[in-house]
């Protein structure tokens, strides 16, 4: 656990009692400080004060869980009390910064593909034994992390919600994967998710290195636009061309300036052009840092991949069984379509923003699309002449239904690849994806 010190006589509220909340609630248990904690809805067994009647005069620091709103599309009550007040709104990555100093931070952001390079920084790291922590979005609350010392590092899934509630953050790498639009009704609109995650990129004396995937307009964009700054080392990425100056992968080969360094083909755990952009992005970040090419080659042949991102579940003669849970919008789904050519797909639950657009190139793939959740309706109708459909509704529906239809088709997947978020049936995409996989387990 981190050390939180200084806060002596100061009163620090903690709104959002998930995994994060409770992490930090344990925290600044030794601080000093007075803590008042605050959920709507909370199953934890901790005293709990109505932050909407405390007395916000008296409270210096308001600690937000991360999918709390405090801008868009309205600020919870707690969040707007805060600004009527003049609390500082902040989550707990900034804590983080503000208590530790001396190892490297290395902080990973994008709108894909961020856990799995997060969690292959970290494997690439061990392999090279530096010690490292490894979290934040991806599950486990930074002030959690176990206190290193000049030699480690820690590695961070930075969401937009936590890079615009971490005003202090200082990464001595930046990792920023690729922008699609996601999270827009808590941003506002694109440029407002963009700018979310651009609050990562600081003016620092030791030159930030900046690994910066240019496969989209708008990562381009900004990778020129801090190029121009002056103040950053910009290390580019592409998984879509070769790059005279970065690192790229193309056809399952990892290059540097256009020369050749190794083959992540037989990488089981890193299939796709998509992870080809991850590896570049852990490689560059890594050795930055200074690994070497040799054992981050070897790191990424020993990696052993992230549940609920094309996780392989089981094969049934020939079929494999294949839960990509974790892909909750249209962009992320379409790395999974790109990998498999007979596609027996469970998609659905509540819609992002554009759906399914941006997937009918992959439509030739699709056997059959088993619809579920609440977007069955609306995702009935997109794919209307498309490809082969049913609603099944709920999971286990679309589990047995899909078995049936698939099995015995060798070379075949089933693939649970939603492009949806997982709230109308689901308490989360973890929660999900074990369903899928305790059914698949039982056919
Ligand atoms: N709550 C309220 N009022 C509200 C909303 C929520 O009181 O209006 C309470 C809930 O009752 C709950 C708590 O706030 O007790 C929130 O629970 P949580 O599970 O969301 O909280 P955390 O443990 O704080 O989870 C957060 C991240 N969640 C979000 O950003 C939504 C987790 O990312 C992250 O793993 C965790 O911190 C550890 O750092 C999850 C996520 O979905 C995976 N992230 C989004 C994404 O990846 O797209 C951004």
């Amino acid at each position: 656990m981190i050390a939180i010190s200084g806060l002596n006589g100061k009163t620090i509220a903690v709104f959002g009692l998930g995994k994060s909340g409770m992490a930090t609630l344990e925290a600044l248990r030794a601080s000093g400080a007075t803590v008042l904690t605050g959920d709507d809805h909370a199953k934890v067994d901790i005293a709990i004060t109505d932050l909407t009647k405390a007395d916000w005069s008296k409270i210096d620091s308001l600690i937000l869980s991360p999918g709390i709103p405090h801008t868009y599309p309205a600020p919870h009550p707690v969040a707007a009390l805060a600004k009527k007040h003049g609390v500082e709104i902040v989550g707990d990555v900034e804590y983080l910064f503000r208590n530790v100093s001396g190892p490297a931070f290395i902080g990973v952001t994008g709108t894909n593909g961020k856990s799995t390079t997060t969690a292959l920084i970290a494997h690439i790291l061990t392999t090279a034994k530096r010690k490292n922590e490894v979290g934040g979005n991806l599950g486990i609350p930074v002030l959690s992390f176990n206190p290193l010392g000049k030699d480690g590092t820690y590695v961070i899934e930075m969401s937009s919600f936590q890079c615009e509630l971490t005003p202090s953050a200082a990464f001595d790498v930046v990792v920023w994967l690729n922008i699609t639009p996601d999270h827009i009704d808590r941003h506002g609109d694109l440029a407002g998710y963009v700018a979310a995650k651009k609050k990562l990129l600081r003016k620092t004396d030791k030159k930030q290195v900046l690994v910066i995937g240019v496969d989209d307009a708008h990562s381009a964009a900004v990778a020129d636009e801090m190029e121009q700054a002056g103040e950053w080392r910009i290390i580019r990425i592409s998984s879509q061309q070769m790059l005279e100056n970065g690192i790229s992968a193309i056809n399952g080969v990892l290059y540097h300036n256009g020369k050749a360094l190794f083959s992540i083909a037989k990488a089981a755990t890193l299939p796709g052009v998509h992870n080809g952009q991850n590896a570049a992005a852990a490689l560059a970040a890594t050795n930055a840092l200074g690994i070497d090419i040799g054992t981050i080659d070897k790191a990424m042949h020993s990696y052993a991949g992230l549940p609920h991102r094309q996780q392989l579940i089981r094969t049934i003669d020939g079929v494999r069984f294949i839960n990509d849970s974790k892909a909750t919008n249209a962009d992320a789904t379409s790395k999974a379509l790109a990998c498999y050519e007979k596609i027996y797909w469970i998609v659905g639950g509540k819609a992002k923003d554009g759906g399914l657009d941006g997937l009918e190139e992959y439509m030739p793939r699709i056997k059959h699309a088993f619809l579920i959740g609440e977007a069955a309706d609306e995702f009935a109708n997109w794919l209307n002449g498309k490809a082969p459909f049913s609603i099944s509704k709920t999971m286990d529906v679309a589990v047995r239904n899909a078995a049936a239809i698939a099995a015995k088709d060798t070379g075949a997947v089933m693939l649970l690849s939603p492009a949806c978020a997982s709230y109308d049936q689901f308490k989360n995409y973890e929660q999900r994806g074990d369903v899928f996989a305790m059914l698949v387990n039982v056919i």
